[in-house]
């Protein structure tokens, strides 16, 4: 609790452009929490080191994403925006929490196989430790709610393992955090292997949409998405490509797969998959208009960039303070 809200806290990485994962999974959900809770959203520039990025492109990316929050619908007036490495607790906090996390946790979280397999030349220590730092980003801000993809469920109860233990120790120190996932769109497979995650670090760009893509693009990656041999539109075990497309449709109309069903009756994938691409096109316009215009004004991102962090710093101090102190650091 801050100020007697409840904390939400959520972060994404500036390491590839932003997909309809990101979007429908987690971007997409985040203003709705605004009324009920402090909010926190971050671009955490210093998880997407884990994984080697070129300078120039993790820079523009940063304000992107920034951006990308508040086309969104993120109010940085009533959301605390901000960027990772402008708050130094985290890094700070993290080594701390590094000493309250055992090897045996971190080789056993999902991401880290995946990541170290794609990267087999570049499995650093970052990315092993990748989710502690995570959870110093949560428990900085006393956080009780974590909203994710079901990807990132295993980091946050990871994150809560760290809190207990560490308050079990030092009794008081941290809240312990709740993941929480939307009930559509909390897993959007790619495009070209529907039983894979889409993931806007995947090589293969037909298996992605991303959030900018334009309107013919979004409208040809769908046309082009993987199905199987069937041709009737119906949600079923074994049909991961038109699951996957079932579900970015609802997910677009909020209409359910047996509203869905009955709508395509008697029409093809070839129809299908063109509505998805035209329902999917059409609610990203609004969004892809105001990204532009944000981006086009660097120094008032700059501003909303530089007040989020004072604001997380203020907070993140406290807590930093706190932990430092009950374990025994000297404070001047
Ligand atoms: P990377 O490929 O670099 O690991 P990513 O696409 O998985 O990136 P993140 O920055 O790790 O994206 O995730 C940002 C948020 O988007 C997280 O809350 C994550 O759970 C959510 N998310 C990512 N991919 C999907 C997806 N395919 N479906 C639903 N949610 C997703
Ligand atoms: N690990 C997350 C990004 C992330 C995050 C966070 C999400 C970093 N810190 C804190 C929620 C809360 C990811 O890869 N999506």
């Amino acid at each position: 609790m801050l100020n007697n809200m409840p904390v939400s806290y959520s972060g994404i990485q500036p390491s590839g452009n932003l997909t309809i994962g990101n979007y429908l999974g987690a971007l997409r959900n985040f203003s709705a929490y605004s009324e009920k809770y402090k909010c926190f959203y971050c671009v955490v520039d210093e998880h997407a080191i884990t994984v080697r990025q070129v300078p120039a492109d993790l820079r523009r990316r940063t304000y992107e994403t920034f951006a990308l929050y508040m086309a969104c619908g993120l109010d940085p007036e009533k959301n605390t925006l901000y960027v990772q490495s402008h708050v130094h607790a985290h890094a700070e906090l993290a080594w701390l929490l590094n000493c309250f996390t055992m090897f045996g946790e971190l080789s056993r979280m999902t991401q880290f196989k995946d990541k170290s397999q794609r990267h087999a030349d570049n499995i650093n220590a970052g990315l092993f430790t990748y989710p502690v730092l995570m959870a110093a980003d949560i428990l900085l801000y006393q956080t009780d709610v974590v909203p994710v993809g079901i990807d990132q469920k295993q980091h946050v109860e990871l994150c809560r393992d760290i809190a207990e233990r560490f308050n079990a120790i030092h009794p008081g120190t941290f809240t312990v955090p709740e993941p929480i996932m939307a009930k559509t769109g909390m897993k959007i497979m790619s495009l070209a292997e529907p039983t894979k995650k889409m993931s806007k670090s995947d090589e293969n760009p037909n298996a992605i949409v991303y959030i900018l893509d334009d309107r013919d693009t979004i409208i040809r990656k769908f046309k082009r998405a993987v199905t199987d041999s069937e041709t009737c539109i119906r949600y079923a075990e074994g049909k991961d490509g038109i699951n996957n497309l079932m579900s970015i449709y609802s997910c677009f109309t909020g209409k359910g797969f047996e509203e869905i069903e009955r709508e395509f009756e008697g029409k093809g994938y070839g129809d299908f998959k063109l509505a998805v691409g035209e329902v999917c096109a059409d609610a990203l316009a609004p969004v892809q208009k105001r990204h532009a215009e944000l981006l086009a004004d660097k120094g008032y991102l700059e501003a909303m960039m530089k007040k989020g962090a004072d604001e997380a710093a203020y907070y993140a101090r406290k807590t930093l303070s706190k932990v430092q102190k009950k374990l025994g650091f000297v404070m001047l």
